[in-house]
């Protein structure tokens, strides 16, 4: 029997999927053998009050498979939720690449995309200050494409040899798995502070982009440069963007930790229903372009995943677009079973040798045989390509393929040879042409060695309310260090990046900003070699300030609304006109309306309408909407006395959302902390606050044009301050 919603388009990995689906509506319950099960509730036992028997097959069978149900999380990104979807070609790039995928104006290719925090265990808060991960998996005619990206276009290390170092450090410490989801502590720093390598990724992780919106609102980037190969076999670096359709927003700080109170799946519930509501996510897909003869055109080594190419010297171009429109009908089938690969390529799509990609390439499938249990994991559905797949790889645990005939080698003559290899015209993956000449050492290339440069840039290019919370962070995790020797040795880092950044979080930790920065360590050379060698370089000034670094100024934000949520804060007997009048204006502009109550169920509304409640006063709070309204009601004094509903507006005004009230509600506004800002009666303009004199349409308008800001920041208090 199939489910409603069991796909009726064109995606092909949804259709082979279904093989696998299992539907029960109307079924019996059987054991895992196919015997229908009687008596689902008792074990079999020798009288009523007697001993259980271990003949009974039945409950061994489900004790045993429950017993087993779970699987090592993955190392990394154990925290995450996933999504399927299509992608969708625009094909402009047959001169760079011949993937097909990319090419194929006619085909949508299918997907499914995982997102993750990093450090955090499986049930861990997704409010995180963390890196997320943004993995898609494309499901190619020509077999698997997997990009296994970031929502930060650069990363800690410059070698995988260090990853381990990187995870061991950030994960909770040792002795007493103490603290979760956090890299606010010692181990982290220490390694972080002998690591200027690391400076670039640290100011991304300390600004918001590590505290996301949404998974909906975040970019995503392929990090390495990649190779585009045409049909000629001509190679063109290439790096992988995702600019998502609804702008890159965040929350604050102080929102994140209440929303890891409040709603620990604040992401993953979020995806989830806006997937459901039909709001689906989506993205442009683009490319950065640099020809070969350009490889040593920049101030920077294009295979150090520690450097962006600024926009501004190499513009992104769109190359196709990536919608996500349907939640997975089982968690652990789909995203905790999916297994990503950056060595999931197809013809037309090849490495560099960034030594972080290339050690990398070894990594993912070596983490699959212990989490998966199986060479075979690439059988579990979710992981199946939905090309053709003949080789003679065979047996192992749980394999599912039946291999039909004699051979399992190559060369063979008793099946004719088959299967044979695809010479590169029939579509066979031939590795990029690539000279390689050099000798064997254990050293990282000078290249490599400029840590602060493109710290300053980003830091640089933040507005100040940007620097300010990148500042605040810094203060945040290193209060946490109690060893005073890291914290100033981050201060010495910090200083090489920007005096005033150094300045100000030192002010923060009671301390100074050491006078001579500890010289940095290097790394990439043996025990006998210089230690001195490519000492890190200072920063370059003639970097220009980068737009696309911000958030707040980024082009591609835009004042849409779209999907955000508006706490509607409501008595009883609230004015259904003024309820009525701004939910209508908000659906206009893709937005909702959240009815929040004094308690669960039904409130009647002046006119006598029974009007459904989503959430209740003491069951949430302003930091799971967007902007918060409260309109008149006939109790508005039950509101003003209400402690939830005072702090519920408090932290509104805190986190810089825009706050509507209906004109009658001065008692309430004064307890609040607007009510000690507007020193000049409740017309003296605050930015953000807006009072609805009369139910209007300039209410209506003002309230969406000042949501479109997303944040009022001219609120937010100096960091000086
Ligand atoms: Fe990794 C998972 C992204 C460096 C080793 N990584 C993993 C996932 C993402 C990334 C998004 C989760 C995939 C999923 O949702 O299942 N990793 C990155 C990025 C990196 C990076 C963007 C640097 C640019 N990773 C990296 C290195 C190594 C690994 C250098 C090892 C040498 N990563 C792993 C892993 C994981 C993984 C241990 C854990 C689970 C998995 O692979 O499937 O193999």
């Amino acid at each position: 029997m199939k489910k409603n919603n069991t796909p009726t388009n064109e995606n092909a990995k949804l259709d082979d999927l279904e093989k696998n689906r299992e539907y029960s509506d109307g079924q019996f319950i059987t054991t895992d053998h196919g015997v229908k099960i009687n008596n689902d509730h008792n074990s079999l036992k020798a009288g009523e009050r007697g001993p259980s028997l271990l003949e009974d097959f039945i409950m061994r069978e489900k004790i045993t498979h429950f017993d087993h149900e779970r699987i090592p999380e993955r190392i990394v990104h154990a925290r995450g939720s996933g999504a399927h979807g299509y992608f969708e070609a625009f094909g402009n790039v047959s001169e760079y690449t011949k993937a097909g995928f990319l090419n194929d104006t006619t085909t949508k290719t299918p997907v499914f995309v995982r997102f993750s925090t990093v450090a955090g265990f499986r049930g861990s808060t997704d409010l995180a200050r963390d890196v997320r991960g943004f993995a898609i998996k494309f499901y190619t005619q020509e077999g698997i494409f997997d990009m296994v990206g970031n929502n930060i276009p650069v990363f800690f290390i410059q070698d995988a040899m260090k990853f381990p170092d990187l995870i061991h450090a950030v994960k909770p410490e040792p002795h007493n798995e103490i603290p979760q989801a956090a890299s606010a502590h010692d181990t982290f720093w220490d390694f972080i502070s002998l690591m200027p390598e690391s400076m670039h990724m640290v100011m991304w992780a300390m600004s918001d982009r590590a505290i996301p919106r949404s998974y909906r609102m975040m970019e995503g980037f392929g990090i390495h440069t990649f190779r585009f190969i045409n049909a000629e076999g001509k190679s063109t670096f290439v790096k992988f963007h995702l600019k998502p359709k609804l702008g890159t927003h965040a929350v604050v700080w102080d929102e994140a930790l209440k929303i890891s109170g409040n709603d620990p799946d604040f992401h993953r519930r979020d995806l989830y229903d806006n997937i459901e509501m039909g709001n689906f996510p989506e993205w442009e897909f683009g490319v950065q372009l640099v020809p070969e003869e350009d490889e040593h055109k920049f101030n920077f080594d294009l295979l150090d995943p520690t450097k962006i190419i600024p926009e501004e010297l190499v513009p992104v171009t769109k190359i196709g677009r990536l919608v996500l429109n349907r939640n997975p009908d089982n968690f652990f089938a789909e995203t905790e079973q999916v297994a990503f690969h950056p060595g999931h390529v197809v013809p037309g799509i090849d490495f560099t040798n960034d030594p972080l990609l290339q050690g990398r390439l070894f990594s993912y499938t070596d983490t699959q045989l212990s989490r998966l249990g199986s060479p075979n994991f690439h059988e579990i559905p979710i992981n199946r390509t939905i090309a053709p797949m003949h080789n003679n790889q065979r047996d192992g645990h749980m394999r599912q393929e039946i291999n039909v005939g004699r051979t399992s080698y190559s060369p063979n003559s008793l099946n004719n040879g088959y299967p044979v290899q695809a010479k590169e015209a029939e579509g066979g993956f031939v590795s990029h042409y690539e000279r390689v000449e050099a000798h064997k050492v254990r050293e990282r290339s000078e290249s490599f060695a400029d840590h602060f440069s493109q710290a300053a840039l980003f830091f640089n290019s933040q507005t100040e309310p940007e620097q300010n919370h990148i500042i605040k962070a810094l203060r945040f995790e290193l209060s946490k260090v109690e060893t005073v020797a890291i914290r100033e040795r981050m201060l010495g880092l910090l200083n090489q990046v920007d005096k005033k950044l150094a300045q100000q979080v030192a002010a923060g930790l009671g301390l100074a900003v050491p006078a001579q920065p500890e010289k940095p360590i290097n790394h990439g050379v043996g025990a006998d070699a210089d230690p001195n060698k490519h000492e890190p370089k200072r920063v370059d000034k003639t970097y220009q300030p980068s737009r696309a670094l911000s958030m707040v100024n980024n082009p591609t934000t835009t004042k849409s609304i779209e999907t955000r949520q508006v706490a509607f804060v409501c008595g009883e007997g609230v004015n259904e006109k003024s309820v009525n009048a701004l939910k209508k204006a908000l659906e206009a502009k893709g937005a909702t309306a959240k009815i929040v109550g004094p308690h669960a169920g039904n409130i009647e509304g002046d006119a006598g309408t029974e009007i459904k409640i989503d959430f209740a006063f003491f069951s949430s709070s302003s930091v799971l909407f967007d902007a918060v309204y409260v309109p008149s009601s006939q109790n508005n004094a039950a509101l003003a006395d209400n402690d939830n509903v005072i702090e519920f507006i408090n932290d509104a005004y805190r986190h810089c959302k825009v706050i509507g009230f209906d004109a009658d509600l001065d008692t309430l506004i004064k307890k609040t902390t607007i009510g000690n800002k507007l020193t000049g009666g409740k017309d003296m303009a605050l930015p953000g606050i807006i009072i609805n004199k009369e139910i209007s349409k300039t209410f209506a308008d003002d309230f969406t044009t000042q949501m479109g800001k997303h944040r009022i920041w001219e609120r937010e208090p100096k960091i000086s301050e």
